[in-house]
C-alpha cells in the first residue's frame, strides 16, 4: 500500500460549510487516486454517537469516539475526513493527541456566525433564536477557535469561497507538505 493515512479534521460553527467541503475535498482526493472515509457529525449522530445530546461532557464524548474511529481509518492507510462542529479546544486537541505528528490536519471553517446564521439550512438557528433548541453553538452556547489550526478558511473582502475553491485551497496545503 503506497498510501500513509491522516485524518483531516475539520472544526467551525453549525452552516460554516464543513459538510460540503467534506464531501468536495473527498472528491478532490479520489481523483487523485486517494482512499477517503468521511466522519460527519450529523452522520455519526445518528448510528455511533446516537446516545449523545449536546451538553458538553456529551459533544467532549462525541468528538473522542469519533477522533478513536478516524486514528482507526488512518492506521489503515485511509485519509479520513472528520466534520464535526467540535466546539471545545481540549477536545480537538485530544484527537491530535491520539495522532503521530503531522498526521493530524486541522481545518477551520472560520465563517462569521451572521453567515452562518443567514444560510440557517436546517432552520436550526431560527429555532435556536426562538428558544426551541437550547444550548445550540454560537448562539447560547460557545465555540472556541483553535489557536493553530493547519489550515483556516475565511471569507475574502466579505466574498466567500466556493467549497471547490476551499477543497483545491486544502489540496495545495496537502501538496506541499507532502501528503499526497
Ligand atoms: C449545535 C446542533 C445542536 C446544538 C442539533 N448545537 O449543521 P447541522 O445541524 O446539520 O449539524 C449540526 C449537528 C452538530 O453535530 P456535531 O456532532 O458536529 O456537534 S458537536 O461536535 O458539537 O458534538 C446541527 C445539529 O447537529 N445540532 N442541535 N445544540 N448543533
Amino acid at each position: 500500500l503506497q498510501q500513509k493515512g491522516s485524518v483531516i479534521w475539520i472544526t467551525g460553527l453549525s452552516g460554516s460549510g464543513k459538510s460540503t467541503l467534506a464531501c468536495a475535498l473527498s472528491r478532490c482526493l479520489h481523483s487523485r487516486g486517494k482512499l477517503t472515509y468521511i466522519l460527519d457529525g450529523d452522520n455519526v449522530r445518528h448510528g455511533l454517537n446516537r446516545d449523545l445530546s449536546f451538553k458538553a461532557e456529551d459533544r467532549a464524548e462525541n468528538i473522542r469516539r469519533t477522533g478513536e474511529v478516524a486514528k482507526l481509518f488512518a492506521d489503515a492507510g485511509v485519509i479520513c475526513i472528520a466534520s464535526l462542529i467540535s466546539p471545545y479546544r481540549r477536545d480537538r486537541d485530544a484527537c491530535r493527541a491520539l495522532l503521530p505528528d503531522g498526521e493530524f490536519i486541522e481545518v477551520f471553517m472560520d465563517m462569521p456566525l451572521p453567515v452562518c446564521e443567514a444560510r440557517d439550512p436546517k432552520g436550526l438557528y431560527k429555532l435556536a433564536r426562538a428558544g426551541k433548541i437550547k444550548g445550540f453553538t454560537g448562539i447560547d452556547d460557545p465555540y472556541e477557535p483553535p489557536f493553530n489550526a493547519e489550515i483556516v478558511l475565511q471569507p475574502k473582502g466579505g466574498v466567500c469561497s466556493s467549497p471547490r475553491d476551499m477543497a483545491e485551497t486544502v489540496m495545495s496545503y496537502l501538496e506541499e507538505e507532502g501528503y499526497l
